[in-house]
């Protein structure tokens, strides 16, 4: 058996052929993507089919278990916990679990089918509210409940309730075993608690509220019980350093020996082994501590422009397994986002930007070759420039990077590039793409002779231009009749391999 934590976090489970994962129930709002293999799903008395790209969103206290087939299934999820996120009443009408819109008729799951291109959007999005939510850093549950309405939003789009709405529960019926989850898990730790005693708080009758609960749950009343405090006891065991003593009594359990014989029998270890294996996920944990450390101090180093040391530690952080992208992202281009807004804010002067972008770039040299995926076919060529009179040239070397990435060919014009060398280069190289950069808003409008200068040059239908940079936005792009903005440079390499491909057609 593979058992879930209760904790406000993201967790990969990972399922085994034949066994049944159970997850607890959390009081506030779970989403569950399963990310590999095929099963069950079990919400309330319902059994659904589930695989690949499902995507679950589950309200507070839904009681469901996953089991698979054939082969391991991998569901990864969110919990979200509601005291730690959501202040207030959370049954009024603008309480953010009342906002999600993905619930209809009152139904405590939503789920949505997705295909490879929603799955990925939605995984992307999972991704980055996982990470904000593992990090904490800052301001972080204002970004964890932005990604979060974002994630929701784009959910919304796919969900199909139709398929999965366990229906056969009337409202009051639900609503009492929900009324019996919620107290489980908030009186566990009291020995006292019993189906009785919450039955004669809900003013029902013990066998109803045992024959409701079974039929929802899937499980008698006493297993929920024993699961929800075992649970609670592995967490303590691999969170904490408190004692068996402890632990029993943070449990609601009597006394040692039924909490050994109770631990044993629920997951097969006896406490001690229990936290001893749970030693390995700390080594990951401190692991991780360390690569984070890495990547601030590649930031602060960058913000001083100490370039040398900048080399070195992402050198450190690709050494201890770091994403590539997490070493631009939240290392290089952290650093140098602190540095924009102290320069707009008269903190630091030209020189000192100047070190840091010098910093960034000798970072990125040590990154490239592990950004540029080895072996990738040509796709196309491109050329790319910083348009004239511009002379940043940061974001438009990692453009260019990316585009190698996808094994496209670039022609490096540099910086202050004038709109007719654009036109030409693509002309004579036989570029199907031209990427114009501008980061100063009175560079902007070189882009426009961009455009004008390839249809005055009879190239503009052979040719896709793509523009961006910090000032540029999808309007301007719009305005100006060039064909393609991204924000960033990830996605601009992707939309420059779809626009080869319309190209192609
Ligand atoms: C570094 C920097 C400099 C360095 C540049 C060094 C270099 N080699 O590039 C130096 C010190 C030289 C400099 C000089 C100046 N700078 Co300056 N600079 C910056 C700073 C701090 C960071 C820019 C940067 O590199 N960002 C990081 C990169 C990765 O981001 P990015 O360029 O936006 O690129 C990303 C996306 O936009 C996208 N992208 C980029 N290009 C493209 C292209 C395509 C086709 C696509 C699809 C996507 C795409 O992908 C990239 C990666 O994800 C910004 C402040 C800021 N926060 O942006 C000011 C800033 C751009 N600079 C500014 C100014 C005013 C100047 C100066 C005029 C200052 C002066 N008084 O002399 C001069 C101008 C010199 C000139 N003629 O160009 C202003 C511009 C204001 C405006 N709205 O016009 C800014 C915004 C600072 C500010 N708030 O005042 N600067």
């Amino acid at each position: 058996m593979n058992y879930g934590t209760e904790s406000c976090s993201c967790a990969m489970t990972e399922i085994l052929p034949g066994t049944t994962c159970t997850l607890p129930s959390c009081d506030g709002v779970e989403i569950d993507l399963i990310t590999a293999g095929t099963g069950s799903h079990c919400i309330f008395d319902q059994t659904i089919p589930c695989k690949t790209g499902d995507i679950y969103v589950l309200r507070p206290q839904t009681a469901h278990a996953y089991g698979c087939d054939d082969g391991p299934m991998t569901v990864r999820r969110i919990l979200l916990r509601e005291k730690d996120l959501f202040d207030g009443d959370f049954s009024a009408p603008d309480h953010p679990r009342f906002c999600y819109g993905i619930f209809r008729d009152l139904s405590p799951v939503a789920c949505a089918t997705l295909n490879r291109k929603t799955f990925e959007e939605i995984e992307g999005q999972f991704r980055a509210l996982s990470r904000e939510l593992q990090e904490q850093k800052g301001e972080w549950k204002e970004v964890v409940k932005a990604y979060l309405s974002v994630l929701l939003i784009t959910l919304s789009r796919y969900t199909d309730s139709a398929i999965k709405n366990p229906a056969s529960y009337s409202p009051a019926e639900r609503d009492l075993v929900q009324a019996a989850l919620r107290t489980v898990n908030e009186a566990f730790a009291s020995p006292s608690l019993t189906l009785e005693s919450i039955a004669r708080s809900l003013f029902v009758s013990k066998a109803h509220l045992s024959r409701l609960f079974k039929r929802g749950v899937g499980q008698p009343f006493s297993e929920y019980l024993r699961r929800v405090r075992m649970n609670r006891a592995c967490r303590l065991l691999t969170e904490t350093e408190r004692s068996a003593e402890e632990i029993l009594t943070a449990c609601g359990l009597r006394d040692l020996p039924s909490f050994y014989r109770t631990f044993h029998e629920y997951t097969g270890t006896t406490p001690v082994q229990y936290r001893n294996l749970h030693k390995k996920e700390k080594i990951i944990d401190k692991k991780g501590e360390k690569l984070m450390i890495i990547l601030s101090e590649i930031s602060e180093n960058l913000q001083k422009g100490k370039a040398k040391l900048v080399k070195e530690m992402v050198q450190a952080a690709i050494d201890e397994g770091a994403n590539p992208s997490e070493i631009l992202n939240e290392g290089l281009l952290a650093g140098m986002s602190v540095i924009g807004e102290k320069f707009k804010n008269n903190e630091v002067y030209v020189p000192e930007v100047l070190v840091a972008a010098r910093a960034m770039n000798m970072g990125i040299t040590v990154l490239k070759p592990h950004l540029v995926a080895s072996g990738v076919q040509a796709v196309g060529k491109v050329c790319i420039g910083t348009v004239q009179g511009d002379l940043h040239d940061i974001g438009k070397n990692i453009v260019k990077m990316m585009l190698e990435g996808k094994g496209f060919e670039v022609v490096d014009l540099g910086t202050d590039v004038p709109a007719e060398t654009f036109v030409q280069t693509a002309k004579e190289q036989g570029c199907q793409i031209i990427c114009c950069s501008a980061l100063l808003t009175t560079t902007m409008d070189v882009m426009a002779d961009v455009v004008k200068a390839a249809e005055a040059a009879g190239i503009r239908d052979q040719v896709k231009i793509m523009v961006g940079g910090a000032p540029i936005n999808q309007e301007f792009c719009a305005a100006i009749g060039a064909d393609c903005y991204t924000v960033d440079a990830a996605s601009a390499a992707d939309a420059a391999v779809e626009l080869c491909n319309q190209l192609k057609k």
